[in-house]
């Protein structure tokens, strides 16, 4: 959807992708961000959003239609990661799907290719480290994830990735994980969680850190394991 008409022309167009619920859950905290965003978006650029389907067979579709439909500048998709305390901004994705859980069709693919022949991997083209930073100073508890899965949010990033490759060059895009709701949350006691006003907040952080770092930050994010 376009959900901004009055930005310049020149505006940076950015892509903004959710994910429906899966697993089981009735709710998918990316969805609600991302219709949060799509609500207030942010007045300077071209906002277009789009929810993907969580399965195998029709992701891969959703997410090349999208990025065909908008022709966007820089592509956000988001992800639930119930059990991560953080919103974590990816930094690659592995040419792999091995579903812990099935997908929306049923179907649990295991050890299949995302692309048959393609790159093991794609490094996202975001700056990683600079969102990352720039959540921190907003006050959200932020970080660089060196695995995003096997599931479909691995196979969403690595499949922008290829496009970013192979069809758009110049084409920035990445992935940002984010924790599960409180409603999510209070049926796990322990689990960690976000509102959904808080995960709106991140995702215009992160388009700001985009916009304002054309190159990364070259500050350690790395772990140990
Ligand atoms: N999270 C899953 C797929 C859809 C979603 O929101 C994942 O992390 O792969």
């Amino acid at each position: 959807m376009l959900a901004r008409m009055s930005a310049p022309s020149n505006a940076l167009r950015v892509l903004v992708t959710g994910f429906e619920p899966f697993g089981g859950s009735s709710v998918n905290p990316s969805m609600q961000a991302v219709l949060g965003l799509a609500a207030d978006p942010p007045p300077d650029i071209v906002l277009l959003t789009e929810i993907l389907p969580v399965s195998h067979a029709r992701t891969p579709q959703a997410v090349r239609a999208a990025v065909a439909r908008h022709r966007p500048d820089v592509v956000i998709a988001t992800g639930e990661a119930s059990g991560r305390a953080e919103v974590t901004v990816e930094r690659v994705g592995i040419n792999v799907n091995d579903f812990r859980i099935p997908d929306n069709d049923g179907t649990r693919p295991v050890d299949v290719p995302v692309i048959e022949g393609g790159p093991a991997a794609y490094f996202a083209t975001l700056p990683v480290k600079a969102v990352a930073a720039a959540l921190r100073a907003t006050g959200l508890p932020a970080g660089v994830s060196n695995t995003a899965g096997t599931h479909l949010c691995n196979h969403t990033l690595y499949l922008l990735g290829h496009l970013a490759a192979t069809a758009y060059p110049g084409m920035r895009a990445g992935f940002l994980h984010l924790p599960a709701l409180p409603e999510q949350a209070a049926r796990h006691p322990g689990q960690p969680s976000m509102a959904t006003a808080t995960m709106v907040t991140a995702l215009k952080v992160a388009i700001a850190a985009i916009r304002a770092n054309a190159t990364d930050l070259r500050v350690s994010e790395g772990a140990t394991h």
